[in-house]
């Protein structure tokens, strides 16, 4: 039997900060798994690196159903982001530890490719209406079939997915930035901007938006109903999901499909919405719920309510995680979506990834396992971990809104 040697945790800053784990066989076969958990990143290492590690050196490396359920049900605390993002990144690495024992991209072992490739969305913003228009021309130009189209709220700093000075960062201040937010502001502004996205570009593509969990149900409702007729692939996030019940108000009024998860960390965040048939797109993803092990199982929940994948795919979860999404979503029977909102550029230096961009849609190559490698030496240029918090949207009364 061979066994699990070594478990390194790896924190590089190549443009922002990501969290690895490397799992080494008694074979010298290497797994990598993301454990990035933006703004929190340092729990999920010390997790990793104070009280699971020990319990891996030793263990069989064959066993990933077994491991998966020591960690979650052996801690007896359970679910979270850090907990999840933990046993996902050890699960994302046996994963890879054997499907490259068995000389196969990952997705083969999941039984084999469902398509071609996987569809994704990248994003297009802007401060100004027509900034986001032209950011939409250069994306439909290189080709994607799909685009999530944001723009900055008239008088507002608090509008999430925006570029600004050419990128978007979603975390990116030493302390968290305050922002100010006025949902009726943006109920007003954002149904005319997704207007004009269609007036100028038509309907030939999927055009998607995330409301980042900023409004009410009703106000959900509100919104969702009033873009009906700009066939939205999605609206994002409505409302906050810790109340999943709520989401049938929204359903209720309109038929915008509605895609959810991105924040959710296990099944049972989900059940309800998938079972009630609450949702379109289910958006968890392979870092932050348990990783491929447990991800399968909530896309296999999903598929039997006609719910979609939809990966939550920011460039706060790494290219490992993306390799990981991109194996599974072009295996499941229901992916639906992918997001990708790509990295900064020194970010390949340390993760040299297989994953390849054509026509829209992402692909791997034939390397065996996740199709990554981690590059130590490059790594060790970008070594200094950054903090970097979230900002905080704030009322224009002054209190603590939803970010
Ligand atoms: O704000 O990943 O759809 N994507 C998003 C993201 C999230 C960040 C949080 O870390 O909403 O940009
Ligand atoms: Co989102």
């Amino acid at each position: 039997m061979a066994t699990i040697e070594r478990a390194e945790v790896l924190i590089c800053c190549p443009g922002r900060n990501f969290v690895t784990l490397r799992l080494t066989s008694s074979d010298g076969v290497t797994g990598l798994g993301d454990a990035t958990l933006n703004g929190r990143e340092l729990a999920v290492a010390s997790y990793l690196r104070d009280h699971v590690a020990p319990l891996l050196i030793g263990r069989d490396p064959d066993r990933i159903e077994d491991t998966w359920q020591y960690l979650y049900k052996g801690a007896y605390w359970r679910r979270g982001p850090v907990t999840m993002t933990a046993v996902a990144a050890v699960d994302t690495a046996l994963w890879d530890i054997k499907a490259k024992l068995a000389g196969m991209p990952l997705h083969q072992l999941l039984g084999g490719r469902s398509r071609d490739g996987v569809m994704v969305y990248p994003h297009a913003s802007g401060q100004t209406v027509p900034e986001l228009l032209d950011d939409v021309a250069r994306l439909l130009d290189l080709g994607y079939q799909a685009i999530r189209a944001q723009a900055a709220v008239p008088g507002l700093t608090g509008s999430y997915g925006v570029k600004k000075n050419g990128r978007y960062e979603p975390a990116d201040s030493a302390r968290p930035e305050e922002q100010a937010w006025s949902s009726e502001a943006y109920l007003d502004f954002a149904p005319r901007y997704l207007e004009q996205v269609r007036q100028r570009f038509g309907f030939d593509f999927h055009l998607l938006h995330d409301v980042h969990h900023r409004l009410t149900p009703i106000q959900a409702a509100r919104f969702g109903r009033s873009v009906e007729q700009l066939r939205l692939f999605w609206m994002e996030d409505p409302t906050p999901a810790e109340d999943q019940e709520s989401f049938r108000l929204i359903r209720q009024h309109t038929c915008t499909p509605i895609a959810v998860g991105e924040a959710l960390t296990s099944i049972w965040e989900v059940q309800h919405l998938i079972t009630n048939r609450l949702i379109d797109y289910v958006r968890c993803t392979v870092v932050h719920a348990g990783g491929i092990t447990h991800l399968r199982r909530i896309f296999d929940l999903a598929d039997l309510y006609q719910v979609r994948s939809g990966c939550h795919g920011a460039s706060d979860l790494s290219p490992v995680t993306q390799a990981a999404a991109c194996q599974l979503g072009l295996a499941i029977p229901n992916f639906g979506i992918q997001e990708h909102m790509g990295y900064p550029p020194q970010t390949a230096e340390v993760f040299h990834s297989g994953v390849q961009l054509k026509d829209g849609c992402l692909d791997v190559d034939d390397s065996p396992g996740l199709g990554v490698e981690y590059d130590d030496q490059a790594a060790a240029r970008f070594a200094d971990f950054e903090p970097k918090y979230l900002p905080v949207a704030r009322r224009l009364d002054g209190s603590v809104h939803d970010w």
